[in-house]
């Protein structure tokens, strides 16, 4: 049917059908619907273009969403897969010698430069300690608005949803530069280092489904948990209790705004002029509020050292199982800190383990006790051995 319009609306529908941006093209159809004719003839076609505006509202909101979500760090674009116990990853400025302490530590053979910027990009090794593996991620060396640079937005992203931060200082430069472009472009992220541990702590996954440990310390019980994260529609996230907390703080600790990292500080090139100076006036300064461990991969010095505070760090704890009368898993199962029976229970048959449990008992070696028969609430150290019964 044909439809009247006024010269006005037709050149209009010209501008509209030329306009290529989305946004400038709901400006346009806007305006468009604005000059369509009233009359019953022209119903259909008004229609047909108001659901058009609806599909391209819809659009841009999701293409915004998106940006915003980039913007963020909450892409999956640079996004390193965990692996291993925990994942370190090492920040500092270019040339502090973080490919060298990781090829020193690992089987990695990074390239090491004495230019700036050998490594462009998150780069992973794996470390093996003991019965473990950590895996260590190189960061590309951190710089003043780095943060809203693509590279450094990437990287940042990573240190984001990390366990631990090691802030990598080079003892044979000038500490406070250094420290401060570090600091201020983890705070400009949004990251916040080494806060009182909060009672909850979130850590958002790729893979691996809904796990909540220590629940103990939370007012509700775990189903409300679950049913709650549903609702909010995650699929992949670690909950965990690590102090009594409420309903309250789990919610805030769901703003994904801010980042909570655990941090310490390694120094490295502990072996060159003036580092000694340079160590003191880090320790004075910083001590405080992080642990500080000196390095030299020229000389091979305290990087075992090094290794297990960044373990220590992880605030993870190793528990083995045992079948009575046998010798112990050489594997350990590894959990964050202040997990329970429950949470070992769970990881070795998943549900069914936890209804069929009857006791557990632990093997200790440096306690009182040497076994102990406890229940699934009973929180676990490093290093215990655990017979779990079942009925
Ligand atoms: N004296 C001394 N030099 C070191 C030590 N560790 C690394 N270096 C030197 O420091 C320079 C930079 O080392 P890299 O390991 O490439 O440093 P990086 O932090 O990975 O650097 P980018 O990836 O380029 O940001 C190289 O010339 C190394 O030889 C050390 O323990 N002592
Ligand atoms: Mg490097």
């Amino acid at each position: 049917m044909p439809t009247n319009v006024s010269p006005e609306f037709d050149r209009q529908r010209q501008v509209y059908e030329d306009t290529e941006d989305m946004a400038q093209r709901i400006v346009e159809l806007e305006k468009l619907l604005s000059l369509a004719p009233r009359h019953k003839g022209a119903e259909r076609m008004v229609g047909d273009y108001r659901k058009k505006l609806a599909v391209l509202k819809a659009k841009l909101e999701k293409k915004e969403e998106q940006e915003r979500a980039r913007r963020r760090g909450g892409s999956e674009e640079g996004v390193i897969r965990k692996e291993g116990a925990g994942q370190i990853c090492l920040v500092g400025v270019t040339n502090s010698g973080k490919s060298s302490l990781i090829n020193a530590v690992t089987n990695a053979d990074f390239a090491v430069g004495e230019y700036p910027f050998t490594t462009t990009i998150p780069t992973p090794a794996m470390m093996t300690l003991e019965d473990i593996n950590i895996q260590l991620v190189e960061l590309p060396g951190i710089f003043e608005g780095s943060h809203e640079a693509g590279i450094g937005r990437q990287a940042l992203s990573v240190a984001r949803n990390t366990d631990c931060i090691a802030i990598i200082v080079d003892l044979s430069k000038d500490i406070e530069s250094q420290m401060s472009v570090i600091l201020s472009e983890l705070d400009a992220a949004r990251i916040r280092l080494n806060r009182e541990k909060t009672a909850v702590r979130i850590e958002r996954v790729g893979l691996g489904g809904l796990q909540v440990f220590g629940i103990q310390n939370f007012e509700g019980s775990k189903e409300e948990v679950l049913e709650y994260l549903k609702a909010r529609k995650v699929s992949n996230i670690i909950v965990r209790f690590q102090k009594p907390a409420t309903f309250q703080q789990l919610a805030d600790a769901m703003d994904a705004s801010v980042a909570y990292v655990r941090a310490m500080i390694v120094a490295t090139k502990g072996d060159t002029n003036g580092s000694m100076e340079r160590f003191e006036e880090l320790e004075s300064r910083y001590g405080g509020r992080f642990d500080i461990v000196p390095t030299s991969v020229a000389r091979n010095e305290n990087l075992d050292g090094m290794s297990w505070a960044l373990y220590n760090h992880l605030d993870i704890l190793r528990v083995y199982t045992k079948i009575p009368g046998k010798k112990k898993e050489d594997r350990p199962i590894v959990l964050p800190e202040g997990s329970i029976v429950e949470d070992a229970a769970s990881k070795v048959h998943k549900e069914l383990f936890v209804e069929r449990f009857r006791a557990a008992v632990i093997l200790r070696k440096d306690d009182k006790i040497k076994r102990r028969q406890v229940g699934l609430n009973y929180p676990l150290q490093d290093g215990d051995v655990l017979q779990l019964m079942t009925r």
